[in-house]
């Protein structure tokens, strides 16, 4: 490995320091075309960055990411602040040939999710790699649905059924976020952890989501201020005042998807004992798969050929070396956490620069997931009316 990808981190949460984590660990366990390295991190707030800069070895901080993107020795921009700079940063960063990661959702709206896919797509022709971080697809036993989806093993989909539980939100005096500001995260439970659901949803099953009809609520429309705005968790401060919550905290909606599938998805931020509960389930005539990511070890498989006396879900533990992923790590059995699938997907994405695969999610899928998220809300805003998804055929 001689070459080195250096990158720029942009953003110093709990995704840029996920991220920093993720390109250090990648070429210690995988073998990679490319050494990828993070040369810089830039935040808004010059001392958290240089803060989090000596925490992950960073030789640089910043806090202007415009003149980051600008710098000649930066190959590749990865993008960890909230939704609403995401289109600004991935256009400057395309524009200056860099390789661009982006966290998820893509944007907070379908026009700026269109830019950027058209922009991703110029850069193409000029070998430039843009992904979308739907991070959960680097889940070995997700992976490993899909893999026995397309070898036929699921058979013809009837049903998905997702429901993506947190209850981060569940007490009225939990502060204030970003993440509960439309401006700045585009919408709620729905974009932030929904859109995962409906990219792994179109993802494992291969069809599209043609039609949805929704329902958005938000139970606590008024929160207190923090102190120091440090993400999730973390106390009110005393007098600091409170602000309006302009999000959802809870979604559902049914979907119908182009395979004629039927889909039923359910995402909160208020599932009262569900610290993170990404679930997902896929039912077909030849068997069924089942993941909850608060076992993200294990994939239930269901085969339905077997004989009647030995039909029903079994347990597969996605830690053998034939797993995805899981080979370049420990023994089996011994387990992985979250923080992996962030490295898994630096892994993917230094390959997909040297051109060993393709980067995905693409911006143009991650464009898809976006045109879903603003059927949702078109259906809530229109009592749970029938919407279809703009720009798919059934
Ligand atoms: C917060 O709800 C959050 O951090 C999401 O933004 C992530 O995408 C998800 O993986 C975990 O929860």
């Amino acid at each position: 490995m001689s070459r080195r990808l250096r990158i720029a981190i942009i953003g110093t949460g709990f995704m840029g320091r996920m991220h920093a984590h993720a390109w250090r660990t990648a070429p210690r366990f995988f073998d990679l075309p490319f050494e990828p390295e993070v040369v810089v991190l830039a935040g808004s707030d010059a001392q958290r960055a240089s803060d989090a800069a000596s925490r992950f070895g960073i030789a640089e901080s910043s806090d202007d990411w415009r003149a980051v993107v600008a710098r000649d020795d930066i190959d590749a921009v990865d993008i960890c602040t909230p939704g609403d700079t995401h289109a600004e940063i991935a256009l400057a960063a395309l524009d200056a040939g860099r390789h661009v990661l982006c966290e998820k959702p893509l944007a907070n709206d379908v026009a700026d999710a269109d830019r950027m896919t058209d922009a991703a797509a110029a850069a193409a022709s000029g070998g430039v790699v843009a992904m979308c971080g739907f991070s959960y697809r680097r889940t070995p036993a997700l992976a490993l649905a899909r893999r026995l989806i397309e070898e036929g093993r699921v058979g013809r989909i009837r049903h998905v059924r997702a429901q993506y539980l947190q209850d981060w939100l569940t007490d009225p005096e939990a502060p204030f976020t970003w993440r509960l500001d439309r401006d700045r995260a585009g919408s709620g439970a729905l974009g932030d952890i929904g859109a995962h659901s409906i990219d792994a949803a179109q993802w494992l099953t291969g069809s599209r989501i043609t039609s949805v009809s929704g329902t958005l609520r938000t139970f606590v429309d008024e929160r207190p201020v923090l102190d120091e705005r440090v993400g999730l968790g973390g106390r009110a401060g005393a007098g600091a005042g409170a602000e309006r919550v302009t999000v959802d905290d809870a979604a559902a909606f049914t979907a119908s998807f182009s395979d004629g599938a039927l889909g039923v998805f359910e995402a909160t931020r208020m599932a009262t004992g569900h610290r993170n509960a990404n679930r997902i389930e896929i039912s077909g005539d030849r068997g069924a798969v089942a993941f909850d990511f608060s076992h993200l070890n294990d994939l239930l498989f269901a085969d339905a050929t077997l004989p009647a006396g030995e039909q029903g879900f079994r347990r597969i533990d996605a830690t053998e070396p034939e797993h995805p992923y899981a080979g370049a790590w420990w023994p089996a059995g011994h387990g992985l956490g979250y923080e992996h699938l962030f490295t898994h997907q630096s892994v993917d994405f230094v390959r997909a620069v040297a051109g060993e695969i393709d980067a995905h999610p693409s911006f143009a899928e991650a464009a898809g997931v976006q045109r879903v998220l603003a059927a949702v809300e078109e259906s809530a805003a229109s009592d749970s009316r029938s919407i279809r998804v703009e720009g798919v055929s059934s």
